[in-house]
């Protein structure tokens, strides 16, 4: 595979940690916002994860005139009725507060047992390409809200989600253990294996 220059369309330090170690075997030289101090990061307006992660991987795009890679992503609770969905980074008012998010996600859970803490993240990844090329993957982890919050490792929801099959949350699994069975990991093991493949073509023909 021909080296590639993406930049990350993201300002959450624990997304880049988890697409950094998923894409760290294929010849990547991976940019993050800090390099692009200037841009402007979009508001999210849309309804969709699909919707954000586009918004902000073709406005990086445009900024930076590179391929950018941005990652909409969320937590679904099935008896809140897919809450907090586009709005879990910030569920209870200020912008990416988790232990905030935590707290006010536990409250709204209260009384609810068993099978109505099911629940699933969701990772929507775009590629787009400074002449509006652009790519969707979206994938899901299933799992269930935990009583109570468990754990250091991760990042947002991760000390209360359980996945399906595992009785750890995921803030008490490390990086590699979470990539292999998240949301975000499973997504980024089907664009690996797309670039593997040399797809989509516009990113491998175009000068960056
Ligand atoms: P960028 O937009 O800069 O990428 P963000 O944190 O604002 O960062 P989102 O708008 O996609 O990103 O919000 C995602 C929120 O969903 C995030 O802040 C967490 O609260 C939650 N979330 C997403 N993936 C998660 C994960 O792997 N573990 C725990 N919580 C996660």
């Amino acid at each position: 595979m021909k080296e590639i220059r993406l930049a990350l369309a993201t300002r959450n330090r624990g997304k880049v940690r988890e697409i950094r170690e998923a894409l760290r075997e294929l010849p990547l030289q991976l940019l993050t916002s800090e390099d692009f101090p200037e841009w402007p990061v979009p508001e999210e307006k849309g309804s969709t994860f699909e919707e954000n992660a586009l918004e902000k991987a073709e406005s990086l795009a445009r900024f930076s005139g590179m391929p950018s890679l941005a990652d909409d992503s969320g937590l679904e609770v099935e008896a809140l009725g897919g809450a907090p969905g586009v709005s879990s980074a910030h569920y209870a008012g200020r912008h990416g507060d988790d232990a905030a998010n935590i707290a006010r996600l536990l409250e709204e859970m209260e009384g609810i047992t068993g099978e109505g803490r099911r629940a699933r993240f969701v990772c929507v990844l775009a590629l787009a390409g400074p002449r509006g090329e652009k790519l969707l993957v979206r994938e899901a982890c299933e799992g269930r809200i935990a009583e109570e919050p468990r754990g250091e490792g991760g990042f947002g929801y991760d000390p209360v989600f359980v996945p399906r099959g595992s009785s750890l949350t995921m803030a008490e699994l490390d990086l590699e253990e979470k990539n292999s069975l998240s949301h975000r990991g499973r997504a980024l093991r089907r664009l690996r294996e797309l670039l593997e493949k040399g797809e989509p073509d516009w990113l491998f023909s175009s000068p960056e």
